[in-house]
């Protein structure tokens, strides 16, 4: 599961991209033109109480893979069009707007104003997946002619509500499509339809502001599939330097209680869809990534593909459940410890201990 990192060049992509993931790639126009990959860890508080119930030799977070992807560079070396083929293999997309002032930062269109920035990017995604969808309905009515198949009729009946939508200019994410029919779409990768985080690069003295409160912001926040968040880049390059208890104190001083690269992490893994559950040990404490809704067989696969195969049960406790009662065994004897089979829908922050033969 990845997620792409885009936005105008200078707003602060890769920037962002080495604090969410300790890279240290090139900023500034230097760093054009090339897209890199890196990993963050997922904070959560659930997991850093349980290992400290347990003291493991090792914790391990849940990850969030991101892809910075900047645009493609013209043939002046400037900033040309979007790298929409890379942005395609996304499961999520990050986009980074600029609304920091600094006179030293040139802003391509210059003038800062991240709602029509982000304006123009959507136009794009949706200009890009209506030349897709007329293409492909072409070639159905075609097939069709000849003959009738009714997977081919379905899919003409699925596109043609992906139309409707587009024209109107609605991105796919909004057309109200049910599982059937996003299922039935995948292999065409629109870009519309991929959930988006929009990340609001704001300056450092206005990170205690919601910006979304904003007129300007209100057509925008509470569409489906957009996550919204502001962040100061600068700032948060600051609290990175800093030992614990200076950033603790900046943020203070600031009136700010949590990280914004903390929030942004959290949120593009829920706009992947992503739940996370534990496996807890004197050796390891560790988070694991499913999908909402995935069975307890299918999970035991994500961490080995034996356990899959050998399912016998789940053992599954709430995580708090676990912390109050102190052991499984307590939990045990609790009853708050569940012997579940293999269709069990693994919940969100479920301890999970799975019992295989092989
Ligand atoms: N003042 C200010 N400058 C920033 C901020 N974020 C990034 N920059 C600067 O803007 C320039 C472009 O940043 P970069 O991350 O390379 O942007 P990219 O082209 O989108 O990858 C660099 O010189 C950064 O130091 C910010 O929040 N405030
Ligand atoms: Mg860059």
């Amino acid at each position: 599961m990845e997620v792409g990192i885009l936005g105008r060049s200078m707003s602060g992509k890769t920037t962002l991209f080495n604090l969410l993931t300790g890279s240290e790639e090139v900023t500034g126009a230097g760093g054009r033109g090339r897209s890199h990959m890196g990993m963050a860890r997922v904070p959560d508080e659930r997991l850093e109480k349980l290992a400290a119930l347990y003291s493991p030799k090792k914790t391990t977070p849940a990850t969030v893979r991101y892809v910075d992807v900047p645009a493609l560079p013209d043939e002046h070396g400037r900033e040309g069009t979007m790298n929409l083929a890379e942005l395609r293999t996304m499961d999520a997309l990050m986009v980074v707007l600029r609304d920091f002032s600094s006179s030293g930062v040139p802003h391509p269109d210059g003038s800062v104003d991240p709602v029509r920035d982000l304006a123009h990017i959507e136009e794009e995604f949706l200009l890009q997946d209506q030349m897709v969808v007329e293409k492909r309905l072409e070639r159905l009515a075609k097939d069709l002619a000849r003959r009738r198949d009714p997977g081919l009729a379905a899919e003409q009946q699925v596109l043609r509500k992906c139309l409707e939508a587009l024209e109107a200019g609605t991105p796919l994410r909004a057309a109200g499509l049910d599982g059937s029919e996003v299922r039935r779409l995948r292999g065409f990768t629109f870009l519309s339809l991929k959930p988006m985080l929009v990340v609001v690069n704001v300056d450092e003295d206005r990170v205690g502001e919601d910006p979304f409160g904003e007129d300007r912001w209100g057509e925008w926040v509470g569409r489906p599939g957009l996550g919204f968040t502001a962040v100061s880049a600068t700032l948060e390059g600051e609290l990175a330097r800093m030992d614990g208890p200076d950033a603790e104190e900046l943020m203070a001083d600031l009136g700010i209680t949590d990280r914004a690269l903390d929030r942004v992490i959290r949120e593009s893994y829920r706009l992947l869809g992503l739940i996370s559950f534990f496996t807890v040990g004197e050796d390891e404490c560790r988070a694991w990534s499913i999908r909402q809704g995935t069975p307890a067989v299918e999970a035991a696969g994500v961490i080995h593909s034996d356990i899959q195969r050998g399912f016998i049960r789940a053992e599954v406790v709430r995580w708090d459940e676990l912390l109050e009662a102190g052991s499984m065994a307590a939990c045990r004897q609790k009853g708050t410890l569940r012997l579940e089979g293999k269709a069990y829908a693994v919940q969100d922050g479920d301890v999970v201990h799975f019992r295989f033969n092989i």
